[in-house]
């Protein structure tokens, strides 16, 4: 998504965890881009721990340098509030926001009942909407515009889900003590371990992957595993995965 993006606005893509920006290299910039996934209606815990890690604005800063900053949260159906969330948490550190949208992608949330992957006809009806609205995002992009309510989908009882539900979500779902492996199917090729973004996955000398303790709830593992042996407590039992080029 970022890269797509990236190459239609003619701008440079970063990932986050790389993209620790300084004041100096902000002065070099006039627009940003935040681009993540929705998890539990709001920020990624990764994403909350970027962004507190970010240097605080000057006051007058961003009007003097004509910052423009944006953000496209991709999710499966909702956001909630995220963008109030973000908006909140870059406000804190002085960073303006002019622009949220967000966009439907592939389900990827498994873990609790009545959540699975998309049906590969909704996955074809998400893929035909998003080229188009990411056409009409980027338009909005290039002329720096300020986004409208319109630009997100808050879905049915935004304020219950983003304030309510996601601290209790938060809670007792987004960490990986859940997480085991189904020793019977594992064939310790080691692809969770290598695409877990951090580094949260180790494997035994058994081959098979134990988890320590650092986890934003991505779900690669999951969905990577080529022998679906990746369980999540009993929730994941009969759940789809998604196809992950790794
Ligand atoms: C832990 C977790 C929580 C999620 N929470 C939401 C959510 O609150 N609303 C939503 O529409 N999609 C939610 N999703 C789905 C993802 O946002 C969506 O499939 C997509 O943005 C995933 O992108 P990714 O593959 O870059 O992680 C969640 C996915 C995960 C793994
Ligand atoms: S890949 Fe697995 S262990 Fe690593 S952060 Fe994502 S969910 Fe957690
Ligand atoms: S990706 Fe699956 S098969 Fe490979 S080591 Fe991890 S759990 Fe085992």
């Amino acid at each position: 998504m970022a890269k797509v993006l990236a190459e239609r606005l003619g701008e440079q893509e970063s990932k986050m965890e790389k993209a620790l920006l300084e004041i100096e290299y902000l002065k070099s910039l006039n627009s940003i881009g935040l681009i993540f996934p929705v998890y539990g209606w709001g920020l990624p815990l990764a994403v909350e721990q970027w962004i507190d890690r970010l240097p605080s604005l000057p006051v007058g800063f961003a009007a003097q340098q004509a910052l423009y900053v944006y953000s496209v949260l991709t999710c499966g159906d909702d956001i909630g509030r995220t963008d109030a969330l973000l908006r909140q948490r870059l406000a804190a550190k002085g960073w303006p926001l002019q622009a949220v949208f967000s966009v439907q992608m592939r389900n990827t949330y498994v873990c609790l009942p009545g959540f699975d992957t998309d049906q590969p006809d909704l996955v074809e009806t998400k893929e035909k909407v998003l080229q188009e609205r990411l056409k009409a995002i980027a338009a909005c992009i290039d002329r720096r515009q300020d986004s409208t309510k319109a630009d997100v989908t808050p879905g049915s009882f935004p304020w219950l889900k983003t304030y309510v539900l996601r601290p209790l979500f938060n809670s007792w779902l987004t960490n990986d003590r859940h997480f085991h492996v189904d020793t019977k199917q594992c064939i310790g090729c080691g692809r969770c371990e290598r695409l877990c973004p951090l580094h949260n996955i180790r494997l035994t000398k058994e081959n098979a992957p134990e988890w320590m303790g650092h986890c934003t709830h991505c779900l690669a593992c999951y969905h990577v595993c080529p022998k679906h042996a990746i369980r999540y407590g009993l929730f994941t039992k009969g759940k789809g995965q998604v196809r992950i080029n790794f």
